[in-house]
């Protein structure tokens, strides 16, 4: 790791811990490699607070930081092994831990157990998100018992357990310019792999291969894959709202719906279009089509400091409904239409998420109410916040109230947004989404 990469988490970690109390210990668990069955895992990635906080991605590391403590920065990683590491790959070790990676101490993961009662004695409060990793738990929960029983002989077990996540995921909802450059960097990648596929959508070629055409632009182009399953469906495939299988061939007017976003430096990009196999739409396809990209510009100039997700959502339900009501899909007046909340027979998911490291980024999206009120208030937008603009609209096939020319459409149109001091800044306006340029684009 370079120095100035080293410092960005030495930064991040000097954050985190001017917030925490003197006796306060933070733990995080990277992770461990998932089985996929027998002696085979799924391909490994680090958890992302992990890499934020240290830039450690092997499988198997854990974070301790006490500010109070002559080693404030602790990991726990994988030791050297040689055997191991010509079958599967280098290590950094305990080692590698403190030289490459900064830490004041390190120590082989497997002294864990043993090392988590010295590490937490003394301490007044535990910083762990409990619930995440069983195991972990486990792990902690046992140190913690075996202070208790050691107190007579001068032990002190913590006395609080406190959810870290507000703390680490504030960083991380507030983008800097090192991280929104990273995010360019995939975004631009997946408008060029979202292009691909569009050109490469015909009669007779399976979903499958255009997942393929965009994953190839996506290994090729360097990032490290997809930030999440892609999804390509074709025809009534596209109201299948996480449509994985991606299994069936394009029919001549069908309309494509592909979800798809690249993972570069462990940022990732989320992006969705649809398109027209074979050139063009049908009037039908176009008006649902239009109805959709406008809700969508819309909400994307609402994306200002000082509003709210909320605030967006409800401008796309408006628009969408209203459009609705013209298209003959829904009938009766609008405002009660969306009180009783029957848009979302065709519109059944939020409009917008946090964006960054996750595809379904950390950071709260409400905050506790004013004035010390229970009900919880819609977080307003900040300049350097990343959030999603994906309205959709799907009519099921056997939607029989439906006019039959719109059952089994889906439409979503998706592009990242940066939340600026003036007007949003659209990571993901490279690609293509205006019916005239997606028509020309997928013309054999
Ligand atoms: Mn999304």
């Amino acid at each position: 790791m370079s120095a100035s990469v080293a410092t960005v988490h030495a930064e991040r970690r000097a954050r985190v811990m001017a917030a925490l109390p003197p006796r306060a210990v933070l733990l995080l668990a990277g992770g461990g490699e998932v089985t996929r069955n027998a002696d085979v895992h799924y391909r490994y990635r680090a958890a992302s607070d992990m890499v934020y906080l240290t830039g450690f991605t092997e499988p198997d590391a854990v974070l301790v930081l006490a500010p109070g403590r002559p080693a404030p920065f602790t990991l726990l990683v994988r030791p050297r092994d040689r055997e191991r590491e010509i079958w599967n790959g280098r290590r950094a070790g305990v080692e590698g831990a403190r030289a490459q990676f900064g830490a004041d101490a390190a120590h082989p993961i497997g002294d864990l157990a043993s090392k988590l009662p010295e590490l937490l004695d003394g301490a007044d409060e535990v910083w762990v998100q409990l619930g995440a990793d069983r195991k972990f738990d486990s792990r902690v929960l046992t140190a913690v018992a075996d202070l208790r029983a050691r107190e007579r002989r001068g032990a002190r077990a913590p006395r609080r357990f406190v959810d870290p996540r507000d703390l680490l995921h504030e960083q991380r909802l507030l983008k800097t310019g090192a991280e929104l450059a990273i995010l360019r960097r995939a975004a631009a990648i997946t408008s060029e792999a979202h292009v691909a596929a569009m050109q490469s959508a015909r009669p007779g070629v399976f979903e499958h291969q255009l997942e393929a055409e965009i994953e190839y632009v996506f290994r090729r182009r360097g990032a490290f894959g997809p930030g999440y399953n892609t999804i390509v469906g074709a025809g009534a495939n596209a109201t299948v709202l996480h449509y994985v299988d991606n299994s069936a061939a394009l029919a001549a007017g069908d309309l494509v719906l592909v979800d798809a976003g690249a993972e570069v430096d462990y940022y990732t990009a989320d992006v969705t279009r649809t398109f027209p196999c074979g050139g063009r739409f049908s009037p039908a396809q176009r008006r649902l089509y239009d109805l959709v990209l406008a809700s969508q510009e819309e909400a994307i100039d609402g994306v200002r400091a000082g509003g709210t997700m909320d605030a967006i959502h409800d401008t796309v339900v408006r628009r969408l409904t209203a459009g609705l009501c013209e298209l003959g899909l829904l009938s009766g007046d609008p405002v009660k239409l969306i009180e009783d909340g029957a848009f979302k027979r065709f519109y059944m998911h939020r409009t917008s998420h946090w964006l960054g490291m996750d595809v379904h980024d950390v950071g709260p999206y409400v905050l506790p109410g004013p004035g010390g009120g229970v009900m919880p208030a819609p977080r307003k937008l900040e300049p350097g916040m990343v959030l999603t603009i994906e309205p959709g609209l799907y009519i099921q096939p056997d939607d029989e109230a439906a006019p039959a020319e719109y059952r089994g459409l889906g439409v979503r149109i998706e592009d990242d947004v940066v939340v600026t001091t003036g007007a949003p800044e659209v990571l993901t306006a490279a690609c293509p989404k205006h019916p005239a340029e997606l028509e020309r684009l997928t013309t054999p």
